[in-house]
């Protein structure tokens, strides 16, 4: 690995790594803002708290979310959908922090995305033992924009399949400060997350944050 070598990056950050076509892991690349980005996700989600949202089908997710953006992810009884308001107090998500806006348009253009402006920032919360199983985004209005995604805390077992559910998923390991960009030919590719493994990190504890930007409309 390249470390510090790519461009003018600073260390510790790599090259990007293609890991499909359209799809790029750029590990570390979050470190250097590490501290900002966790701060900015207490501040969020003390406003907007994490939930346990239930699925169409009745199931409770495992994984707790969250929202800032002009546009927020939310699941009930009645489907899937973006929503500008938060459900539980009935008034606009959290505004998406400068440095989180800030961080994915950067993450995009190393990845060869320019211009990315997410309207919506998902926030999903893993504790041991919680998971998301194979799924393909496509609630969202532009699926020519890329998905920006931001792992912190924990490591995590990612699955990246193929455009069917059945194709064999690859699995990447991801740790604290590792970005991801998702776009192209692999923006709909099913994808999920591996029950998370037992574990402490200094920062945060037992669990794992994972940001993910989107252009939903
Ligand atoms: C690959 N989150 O919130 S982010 C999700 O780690 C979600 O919390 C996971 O999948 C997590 O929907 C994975 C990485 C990711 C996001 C979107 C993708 C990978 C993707 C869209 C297409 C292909
Ligand atoms: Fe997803």
């Amino acid at each position: 690995m390249t470390l510090g070598l790519f461009d003018d990056a600073p260390a510790p950050y790599a090259a990007p790594e293609a890991i499909a076509p359209g799809a790029a892991l750029l590990r570390g690349f979050a470190l250097e803002v590490d501290e900002a980005l966790l701060q900015a996700v207490e501040a969020v989600t003390a406003a907007a708290p994490l939930r346990h949202l239930v699925t169409p089908g009745g199931y409770t997710m495992s994984v707790a979310m969250s929202n800032c953006g002009e546009l927020g992810w939310v699941s009930d009884r009645s489907g899937y959908r973006y929503d500008p308001r938060d459900p539980l107090s009935g008034k606009p998500w959290p505004p998406m922090p400068t440095c989180f806006s800030e961080l994915a348009l950067k993450a995009a253009a190393q990845a060869g995305f320019g211009n990315f402006r997410p309207d919506a920032c998902l926030i999903n919360r893993y504790e041991p033992g919680a998971r998301l199983s194979l799924h393909q985004d496509k609630d969202e209005g532009q699926l020519d924009a890329p998905i920006v995604s931001v792992s912190l805390g924990l490591p995590a077992v990612f699955l990246f399949g193929g455009l069917k559910r059945s194709d064999k998923p690859a699995r990447y390991r991801l740790l604290h400060g590792d970005v991801a960009v998702w776009g192209g030919p692999s923006r709909l590719a099913y994808h999920g997350v591996a029950p998370l493994t037992e574990g402490e990190h200094a920062r945060l504890g037992r669990q794992r944050i994972n940001l993910t930007f989107r252009r939903a409309r």
